[in-house]
């Protein structure tokens, strides 16, 4: 048969019955990529891998846990679901809840998501609300709203999200043969993802997949960085939108996460983010959207801090990283288009093209 979708894959570990009617796009199961270019630029003793949640169906890591929301909501009896997002929630949301013929209405705050993802939400039929203020703000009033009304919650306080993202840390174990890697290094925004890898990897280990765990890197924007800040930000800033978050949500479970594991949350400026994201693009060919290049810059980071020397690898003569790359770069096509060089407008002749190419006297024109 088909791939079915992750609830399939990993069935025994989530919360459905054998008659749970399952909503699924066949997300999960993405591609791990070595970084085989950036692994040693960035330090000599790494090893890179880059799990490409970008290809997810929606192009995204929350098709993981819009799955079982979706799926737990529908079998819960309910005709709507509600999410404030930064953009790839709702998107998913959107999708998940056509597919189970729901209804589904999200908030964004205004002007500031990408717009692959207002694209998505509004094409696949869902109610979009722009709220004139942060994802922070629009996530309260999501709360106060679905604690009185027939509608479920689908944010990452939702626990069926975090059950279903749990998997991507399975895969992960799945990949390397029951061997954890030494580092994985994500972006942290609502921190709803950082506490399903780390409680995936936990339940592996408890049921004797893997003996060993993952030091989780967390990184957050310089703008919007709560958790390495110790306090909420009112105005969180940071071109990478996805995590212009000012409040997670779990914020005590991401710092769980950090603490058990012998971590770091840490943060990049926008600078920094860039840079990383337009690296991963013109040396491995991946194109992630620029939240999830946090995570590559934050690898950057420590390594110029030093933070690796201290480390010895698990196997093998390098640390293994894997960095999850969370959202496909065609989410934000303007981000992309505001980093790199502008294409160049000629007449319709050969010599021109050659020119423009830098062939022309090669070509003996
Ligand atoms: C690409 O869509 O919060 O720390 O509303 O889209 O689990 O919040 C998105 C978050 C990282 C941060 N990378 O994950 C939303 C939303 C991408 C994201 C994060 C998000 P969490």
């Amino acid at each position: 048969m088909p791939y079915a979708g992750l609830i399939e894959r990993y069935r025994e570990y989530l919360p459905v019955g054998r008659n749970t009617r399952i909503i699924s796009l066949c997300e999960g199961s993405t591609p791990m990529v070595l970084a085989h270019n950036l692994g040693g630029a960035i330090h000599p003793k790494l090893e890179i891998w880059l799990k490409y949640e970008g290809l997810n169906p929606t192009g995204s890591f929350k098709d993981r846990g819009m799955t079982m929301a979706i799926t737990k909501a529908v079998e819960e009896g309910f005709q709507a679901v509600m999410c404030a997002s930064t953009g790839n929630t709702s998107a998913s949301a959107a999708a998940y809840a056509a597919r189970a013929g729901i209804k589904c209405v999200v908030l964004i705050p205004d002007g500031k998501i990408a717009f692959g993802k207002l694209s998505q939400a509004m094409i696949h039929g869902a109610k979009v609300i722009q709220v004139k203020g942060n994802f922070d703000e629009a996530l309260t009033l999501v709360r106060r709203i679905t604690e009185t009304q027939p509608i479920a919650l689908v944010n990452s306080i939702n626990p069926f999200r975090i059950q279903g993202q749990k998997t991507g840390a399975f895969e992960i174990i799945d990949d390397f043969d029951g061997i954890a890697p030494d580092f994985q290094a994500m972006p942290v925004g609502n921190a709803g993802n950082i506490t399903a890898y780390w409680k995936g990897y936990k339940e592996y280990r408890e049921v004797g997949k893997v003996n060993s765990l993952p030091r989780m890197l967390g990184f957050q924007a310089a703008g919007s960085a709560p958790i390495v800040l110790g306090h909420p930000v009112e105005k969180p800033q940071t071109f990478a939108t996805a995590i212009r978050i000012g409040n997670p949500a779990s914020w005590a479970s991401a710092e769980a996460a950090r603490d058990e594991s012998g971590g770091v949350i840490g943060m990049v400026t926008d600078h920094e983010i860039r840079r990383a994201y337009e690296m991963l693009a013109a040396t491995e060919g991946i194109f992630c959207e620029p939240a999830s290049a946090s995570s590559i810059a934050g690898l950057v980071k420590l390594a110029q801090n030093g933070y690796f020397e201290e480390h010895k690898p698990r196997t093998g003569d390098r640390l293994r990283v894997v960095c999850i790359l969370t959202g496909h770069g065609l989410k934000d096509p303007d981000s992309a288009i505001k980093s790199a060089e502008e294409p160049v407008t000629v007449e319709p002749k050969e010599e021109e093209i050659l020119e423009a190419i830098g062939l022309l006297e090669a070509a003996g024109v």
